[in-house]
């Protein structure tokens, strides 16, 4: 368990008072303890010397895990005296200006429930080094600012781990006595700790290879449990495309002879980029039909491609401090995302990105853990993997592509690898590059990455008859947020375009129908000329910007962007503004309000909408799905979740049954034409069929149970199976709970089957909930230490069933509350998330607010809390 510490600082970052430049390890790899024997070359930096007349030297290491048995300075070893072991560090005493430093220790790895440094899963040994896993594995310089050439031999038992991986180009194999191997690795590219990796075991592999565009021959492996590597097929095409897309699109080539994928049971996040080793959930690359969804391959593919662009955004040019997270996360998402957009449907996935970004980042950034996307302080770095850093900071990329073009863009980052490559760089630096490929001052752009909170743009139209001009008038402001008081203008670039009454585009010159209005000051006004009419506008485009846009369009007008806007992303706004007006309406208990089109006009537009076979299914999917939860709890004063899901419910509900025939008639056209087959289309296709089946369970009719069930037994692919089963767990089936436990007993051997099982019943809005999960928390179904099970089961529950979370009886609040209780001392990263479910707290109605405070402080009172959960609990509980 972690001590308290005081916050880290951006303000207070130093350069390293000693650089390790190369690095040996000998590891002897077993289970229940693994020896490292260290050996660093250390050398004194001058100009720190200067600024800290350092003598001792300081390295990072978690005293919880590792246990130092011997240490030597140029072969002469230390009296224990001559060096003291903390709990965070050890500090050696006077030490040379250079020096070859050997250091023997252990480590644990069936200890290692926290999943992070050196650790077992399944049979295997695994590691897992970012941000501050490497100092759980030997004591170093464990900080990416500090670069080093690496040599590892690992040793292990022949039989227990045939398999024995490291970062790099293996150099030397060996067999030695008593049945035991050896494998020596090398990495020729000089790395941070973080981006360190060791894997061994019993593990299947799938090779495959890729010509690079220089001509090169990379050998392409793919390692998981025997039984699993044949789903590794579609991650290795997947692979494939990412390696050539990204030297289409960014110059970027492969630069070893090998790049590996192992694939991992438990493990705290989605994937890591170590060096030529990347190791994955095995939730990111895992995919067949039988047992993943269209959503999984999705993720499959985005997930090894975003691995993958770390290559070179993060790899060859790293972050100087983890306050620069950003700087590799933010550019890598946007990567990843232009990627999946040349895959897929862009529109779609757009529209997803967005939707992702609304509910959890902006919901981020108006809690109490709203932060910059380079943050200034920080207790637990985990604790900033988080939607602001990542999202957001894939947001500031795209604006900067927007703002500059690409081509500019193109210049930019090429300069930016070329001028970096090799080194440990700051947000600064990549402006840097772009400032000088495109010549563009991004003094005031930087406000992006420094000011926390989502701005509003608030606009105002003004149509002149004589002059014909439309006058744009538009004001900018963000809110406060912790430690920000106020902010300064931010640069924001808004597409616009304009429509006529018959849902015709205004030309705006002869050449352009789209204009890129670029907001810089507090106020601002545009004006478009030779405009013959009023006209609607369409405002913010592709969702140009992260903000939120204030602009009354009325429900006329946006039934017409529905019908006729050509930008997908507006098209969506366009409807789910339509149907949150009405679900706002409801909570506000007015019939309809002024703002929301009369419900018969909303059924005929949403009707039109599903017989437009001109729009792709999967948008009209899209245009057809009911705003989150989250989206509506934003717009109201005081969050009644159940009051809420009411609401949402009820439209949903109406709907349903005014276009029960035409749901009805699209589910069975669509799929009369679905083969079961992963590719665009039969994707789009089943994402319409299930929109159209989840609108018709609502209708609670008896025949739409059966429809759902034979979907069920006939299932072609995982989709199916799991459309159905999440129709039937929501429907009111009185024998609906066999049928989940006979979908359990089916798949009980695949893990990855089993969290959809978790999850599909952890979300299930009604009461008998809570009492089925608790039930499941005891079963063998689920295991507490296994990430993907808790992320499942109870992050499903605390997450992502409103309605039962936040039941008045506190029922819900306690069970999550006793989770993170039972979770913190084995995983931190997984209690924290967890325990983050309470954060919004204070924008609860009085009775939920007052016992969500009550766990909070609960929490907080208990002796022994990891600085991971502390933090979070600390600044919810204070925040105003
Ligand atoms: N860089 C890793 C995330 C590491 C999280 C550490 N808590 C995966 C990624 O973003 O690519
Ligand atoms: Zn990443």
């Amino acid at each position: 368990m972690k001590t308290k510490a005081n916050p880290i600082r951006l303000a207070d970052y130093k350069p390293p008072a000693f650089y390790i430049r190369a690095t040996e390890l000998t590891i002897d790899l077993s289970f229940d303890q693994s020896f490292i024997h260290a050996h660093h070359r250390v050398h004194r930096a001058t100009e720190a010397t200067r600024a800290t007349e350092a003598t001792d030297l300081v390295l990072d290491m978690d005293a919880d895990i590792v246990t130092i048995k011997a240490i030597s300075i140029d072969n002469q070893p230390l009296s224990p005296d001559q060096y003291r072991v903390e709990q965070n560090q050890l500090r050696i005493f006077d030490v040379p200006q250079n020096f070859d430093l050997t250091i023997e220790n252990t480590t644990y790895p069936k200890k290692n429930t926290a999943l992070s440094g050196l650790y077992h899963s399944s049979g295997i040994l695994c590691t897992q080094c970012e941000a501050e896993g490497f100092r759980r594995i030997t004591p170093a310089i464990d900080r990416p600012d500090n670069l080093a050439q690496y040599t590892v031999t690992l040793n292990a038992d022949q039989q227990t781990f045939p398999q024995l991986l490291c970062n790099g180009n293996l150099i030397k194999t060996q067999a030695t006595d008593d049945g035991k191997h050896s494998a020596t690795w090398h990495d020729p590219f000089p790395k941070p700790t973080y981006l360190f990796a060791i894997v061994a075991g019993k593990l299947a592999c799938m090779e495959d290879q890729f010509t690079t565009c220089s001509g090169k021959s990379v050998a392409l492996r793919f390692y998981a449990q025997q039984r699993d590597i044949d789903k590794c097929q579609f991650a290795m095409g997947a692979l494939k495309r990412a390696m050539a897309w990204d030297e289409k699109a960014y110059g970027r080539e492969y630069d070893l002879n090998a790049f590996s994928v192992v694939a991992v049971g438990d493990f705290n996040m989605g994937a890591m980029e170590n060096k030529s080793l990347n190791i994955f959930n095995t939730q990111y690359v895992l995919a067949a039909a039988n047992i993943a969804t269209d959503a999984d391959f999705e993720n499959v593919e985005a997930v090894i491609g975003h691995e993958y662009f770390h290559n070179w955004s993060g790899n060859r040019v790293t972050c100087r401090d983890w306050f620069q997270l950003s700087l590799k996360e933010g550019f890598t998402v946007f990567r990843e995302q232009q990627f999946s957009a040349a895959m897929g449907s862009a529109a779609v996935k757009r529209i997803d990105e967005v939707t992702t970004l609304r509910d959890y980042q902006f919901r981020e950034d108006s809690g109490p853990m709203a932060h910059s996307v380079r943050p200034d302080s920080y207790l637990e770095i985990n604790n900033f993997y988080t939607a602001t850093v990542y999202d957001k900071g894939a947001e500031i990329v795209r604006m900067l592509h927007t703002l500059l073009g690409a081509d500019k863009f193109r210049r930019g980052t090429d300069l930016y690898f070329e001028r970096h490559d090799g080194q440990a760089v700051t947000i600064e630096d990549f402006l840097a590059a772009m400032e000088s490929a495109a010549k563009i001052d991004l003094c005031q752009f930087k406000n992006w990455y420094t000011q926390a909170g989502t701005p509003v743009v608030e606009v105002k139209t003004k149509y002149d008859e004589v002059r014909r001009t439309l006058t744009l008038t538009m004001q900018q402001s963000c809110p406060p947020t912790p430690g920000q008081p106020n902010k300064t203008p931010f640069v924001i670039p808004i597409r616009t375009a304009l429509f006529d009454h018959s849902g015709e585009r205004v030309k705006l010159t002869p050449t352009k129908d789209d204009e890129l209005l670029v907001l810089s000051q507090a106020q601002q006004t545009f004006t478009f000329n030779d405009i013959e009419s009023k006209p609607i506008v369409s405002l913010l485009r592709g969702f140009s910007a992260p903000v939120k846009i204030c602009y009354a369009l009325s429900a006329r007008e946006l039934a017409l962007l529905l019908a006729h806007d050509d930008d997908p992303f507006s098209r969506r706004e366009a409807s789910q503004t339509l149907l949150l007006n009405h679900i706002l309406a409801t909570l506000q208990q007015k019939q309809e309000s002024q703002t929301a089109l009369p419900f018969d006009a909303l059924v005929q537009a949403l009707e039109t909408v599903l017989d437009n076979h001109a729009i792709d299914p999967a948008l009209r999917a899209e245009l057809l799905v009911l705003p989150s939860h989250t989206l509506i709890s934003e717009r109201v004063q005081a969050i009644d979740p159940a009051a809420i899901y009411q609401a949402r419910h009820a439209l949903k509900c109406r709907l349903a049954n005014a276009l029960n025939e035409k749901l009805l008639s699209h589910y069975q056209h669509l799929n009369r034409q679905n083969s079961g087959t992963i590719n665009t289309s039969q994707i789009g296709l089943r994402a319409l069929r299930n929109t159209c089946l989840h609108y018709l369970i609502a209708s609670d009719q008896v025949f739409v149970t059966e429809l759902a069930e034979t979907l069920l037994e006939n299932a072609k692919c995982m989709t199916d199976s799991v459309a159905a089963l999440v129709a039937l767990a929501n429907s009111n089936k009185p024998d609906k709970q066999a049928l989940l436990d006979a979908f359990y007993t089916r798949y009980q051997n695949e893990p990855l089957v089993v969290n959809k099982w978790l999850h599909i019943q952890a979300t299930v809005p009604t009461l008998e909930t809570l009492a089925r999960v608790e039930a499941i928390t005891k079963s063998t179904a689920f295991d507490y230490t296994n990430p993907n099970n808790v992320y499942a089961l109870l992050s499903g529950f605390g997450h992502g069933n409103p309605l039962c979370f936040h039941a008045r009886d506190g029922s819900g609040y306690r069970f999550i509350r006793d989770c993170v209780i039972k979770i913190d001392p084995l995983n931190q990263q997984v209690s924290a998330r967890l325990v983050s479910a309470f954060n919004h707290w204070r924008k609860y109605i009085p009775e939920l607010k007052t016992q969500m405070h009550t766990i909070l402080e609960e929490i907080s009172a208990l002796p022994k809390l990891s600085r991971d959960v502390a933090e979070i609990v600390g600044k919810s509980l204070s925040d105003k």
